[in-house]
């Protein structure tokens, strides 16, 4: 089954690779990602200097998902500037993904990583866990202002990483900024944040930082993502190309988020739980489900979601 799927010119052998923050902080899980199946490497998102992140307990699987307050955990831009040449091995793309506490940091950060040379980069405008810093993908402007001053700087095609929206509003607003900065995709979602579990016997929240407030992600947030990737297709179609990330546990999950507009999908929490071996269950389960179906390649589905007359 072809499973292979191109975003921004770059050839992805399977639409399928790990969502960032899960499993890709270190270099020795960035390598296992470059051994495993999965069609890409992505890093967990840097900033300028290395961070031990928030305090645990941080990251807590529950009943069809987990929640997270990880703090932006890295090894800092240096590091992976340095690690990014040597993970071209694998032969797979390389996207490198860039966060930052203030717009210098972005811009700093594009600078270093225009040297180090990632296929893609994709920018986290949606890290729902840093106390007093509000996601910047919910505030339009502050987005439009940040893309405006990196746009000019990269010399390697980059995208952006959305925290989900609930109103079509706000896909509309959003996308016309995206539009006229010319982002290369989106990846869309991140993590649910500021969300809240409670453990009714211990009358306690599950997770130390920000209150127990947390970014939720799994099988849990699928829906919410499945109508972030339907929100934009139905804007761009197959202009502006979409990463589907959030609530990916099985083959049929993929299938959803393509059918829905993804020209690849990521893997988040079933990847922090299962570990890297989850990419071949992935590509085995996806390809049965397309040939059941009668479909000759991943792609051959992307957009087809059918609405009711
Ligand atoms: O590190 C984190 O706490 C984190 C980040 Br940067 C993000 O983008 N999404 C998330 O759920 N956690």
């Amino acid at each position: 089954m072809d499973l292979s799927s191109v975003i921004a010119g770059v050839e992805f052998p399977i639409g399928l690779m790990n969502a960032s923050g899960a499993l890709c902080v270190t270099q020795a899980e960035l390598e296992a990602l470059g051994e495993s199946e999965a069609g890409a490497i992505v890093t967990k998102s840097m900033t300028p200097l290395a961070r031990e992140g928030n305090p645990l307990p941080r990251y807590v699987a529950i009943e069809g998902g987990s929640i997270n307050s990880m703090g932006l955990p890295n090894l800092g831009y240096p590091a992976y500037v340095k690690l990014i040449p040597e993970l071209k091995r694998f032969k797979k793309p390389v996207i490198a993904s860039l966060a930052g506490l203030h717009p210098d940091d972005f811009i700093e950060g594009a600078k270093a990583l225009n040297a180090s040379g990632p296929d893609l980069v994709e920018v986290n405008l949606s890290c729902p866990n840093i106390a007093g810093k509000p996601q910047i993908g919910y505030d339009v402007d502050e987005t439009a202002q940040l893309l405006s001053a990196i746009r000019n700087i990269f010399s390697i095609p980059f995208g952006v990483k959305l925290p989900p929206y609930f109103d079509p509003i706000h896909h509309q607003q959003i996308a016309g900024v995206l539009q006229r900065i010319g982002v290369a995709f989106v990846t869309v979602i991140n993590s649910v944040g500021n969300t809240l579990v409670v453990d009714p016997e211990l009358e306690r929240v599950v997770i130390k930082p920000k209150g127990g407030f947390g970014g939720l992600g799994g099988r849990i947030i699928k829906p919410v993502a499945l109508a972030n990737v339907r929100a934009f297709w139905k804007i761009w179609g197959d202009r502006i190309p979409i990463i589907g990330t959030g609530g990916v546990e099985n083959g049929t999950d993929i299938f959803e988020h393509v059918l829905c507009g993804a020209s690849a999908v990521q893997i988040g929490t079933v990847l922090v739980e299962d570990g890297v071996g989850v990419f071949t269950r992935l590509a085995r389960e996806v390809t049965e489900c397309l040939e059941r179906k009668g479909y000759p390649s991943l792609m051959a589905c992307r957009g087809k979601l059918q609405e009711m007359e």
